[in-house]
């Protein structure tokens, strides 16, 4: 644990005035990298007081450091599609800061990847490694590649021509890439398998692995399960529970399913699902005989989310539309970045939300965030609360380089320790004196900067003691 003392205040007008002069600079060196920017202050904005007095830091410009990725890989990826015809798409990986553990992060294929976007993910990804306690950098990867209504045979083909290129730069004590939007099961089998052809070697380059060849228990359902953990800690700390709740969640991918397996198991009825095409609401509840179904649909049909409403009478599908004008007391944004804006932000409050559990990465936009904070809603940031995905990865990554499998149940109380320990360090760096949120005196936890400033200092320290690089 470090030694650094933390300023209690809240970022001040210095304070202010320091993260503006960084953010010129940072804008200035990565013109239109829009996401990414907006990554970068909402962590500067938690960090500089810190930053301002702590000599070492300063001094060994930590902040300037973190700021540029150690190296960024980018290549052509060419593959036939079923028609024959010749496709070209761009593949990256984006190897952040790898100061705490080898390179560590998902893989995106969808047609809006871009390196900001990517520099966005492995940058929060740092600091989420960070705050899980295992040993891992920070990374993140991907194409502009959109598996939208392809077959298995062009996913095949198209993963096995993105690992002829990136097979050269990774490994298990170098970077682990893992699934993210677009790459879950099917396409690490295929990623994997083309590793293995090309160095000969069996070993944990890759997590999100099917279970017979070395994957983990628990590690599809690990981060929505840890989402909703991460809002029972939240929730824990107002004398409050999951169960006799009702949540609204987005998306329908990996995060989504699970996030409402777990509430539904935990006794919380989810009435929304969405993808990019709107949303679909079911006030009686998305129960487990309904949510196999979406399984069924999504993971193996790969079709839309309105076919729900088409399919369940009484649910409806607003075309369009995301979730957040429907009245709940939790909120679990799964789909993808800045899904969720200060309109809805309000509208949530308006309700009656109290909770907001991010499953994915910054969907909140900077304004909606000041709109949570503003209104001492338990507001969990992406990457302390959707930390749970990454932390099973890491549990993979060590039942690999031990040659075991750990059960269910001990990788459920590892993710449950995890999501615990994340929960404290939150509240120890980001507790300030004023209103509990109930109304009564005592001290809010502002999550946000409790994750930045917590996730910082253990790379921070870990930069310092290594010296110049
Ligand atoms: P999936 O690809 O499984 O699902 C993504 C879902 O989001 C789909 O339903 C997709 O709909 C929807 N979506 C994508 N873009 C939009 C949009 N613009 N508007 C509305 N819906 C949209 O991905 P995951 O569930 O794995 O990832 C979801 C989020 O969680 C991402 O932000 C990811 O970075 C984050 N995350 C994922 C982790 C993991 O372990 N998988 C770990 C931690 C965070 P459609 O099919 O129509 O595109
Ligand atoms: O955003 C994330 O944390 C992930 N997509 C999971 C990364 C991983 O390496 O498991």
């Amino acid at each position: 644990m470090s030694t650094i003392t933390v300023p209690e205040q809240k970022t001040d007008a210095s304070s202010e005035a320091a993260v503006a002069a960084f953010m010129e600079r940072v804008e200035a060196q990565s013109a239109g990298e829009k996401v990414f920017h907006q990554a970068v202050r909402e962590a500067v904005r938690s960090v500089m007081p810190l930053v301002l007095t702590t000599p070492a830091y300063r001094q060994a410009r930590i902040l300037e450091r973190m700021v540029v990725p150690d190296r960024v890989i980018i290549f052509r990826v060419t593959w036939v599609d079923d028609k024959g015809q010749v496709q070209v798409n761009r593949g990256y990986r984006v190897q952040m800061n790898g100061a705490i553990g080898p390179y560590k992060g998902g893989l995106r294929f969808h047609p809006s990847v871009n390196i900001g976007i990517l520099k966005f993910l492995a940058f929060e990804q740092t600091l989420k490694n960070s705050l899980t306690t295992l040993p891992m950098g920070g990374a993140k990867g991907g194409s502009d590649f959109d598996p939208h209504s392809r077959t298995d045979g062009e996913i095949m083909r198209f993963c096995h021509a993105f690992m002829n290129e990136l097979y050269s730069y990774i490994g298990p004590d170098i970077d682990v890439p893992a699934g993210d939007m677009g790459v879950g099961g099917r396409e690490i089998g295929f990623l994997f398998g083309q590793y293995r052809k090309l160095t000969h070697r069996f070993n944990g380059v890759l997590t999100g692995k099917g279970f017979n060849w070395g994957g983990s228990n628990l590690r599809p359902e690990a981060t929505g399960y840890g989402a909703v953990y991460f809002a029972q800690e939240m929730l824990a700390s107002r004398e409050q529970e999951i169960a006799g709740k009702v949540a609204t969640v987005s998306g329908s991918g990996n995060v989504a399913q699970y996030t409402v397996e777990k509430l539904n198991a935990l006794g919380a009825k989810s009435v929304t699902l969405s993808d990019s095409e709107g949303t679909i609401v079911d006030m009686d509840g998305i129960n487990s005989d309904k949510l196999a179904w979406v399984m069924q649909l999504k993971n193996v049909r790969r079709g839309r989310i309105r076919e729900y409403a088409e399919h369940f009478k009484g649910a409806k599908f607003l075309p369009g539309k995301r979730p957040w004008d429907v009245p709940c007391d939790l909120a679990f944004p799964s789909a993808t970045q800045n899904e969720l804006d200060a309109v809805d932000a309000s509208n949530l409050v308006k309700n009656g939300c109290t909770c907001v559990s991010e499953g994915a990465n910054m969907p909140s936009t900077p304004e909606a965030v000041e709109v949570f904070l503003e209104h001492h809603i338990l507001y969990g940031p992406g990457k302390a609360a959707n930390a749970g995905g990454v932390a099973v990865s890491g549990l993979e990554m060590s039942q690999n380089a031990t040659c075991l499998q750990r059960t269910r149940e001990d990788v459920d109380a590892q993710l449950r320790r995890i999501m615990k320990s994340i929960h404290a360090n939150c509240v120890r760096y980001g507790s300030i004196e004023g209103e509990t949120g109930n109304g009564k005196p005592g001290r809010f936890v502002n999550y946000l900067r409790g994750a930045n400033i917590a996730g910082f200092i253990k790379v921070a320290d870990a930069m310092v003691q290594q010296g110049v690089l």
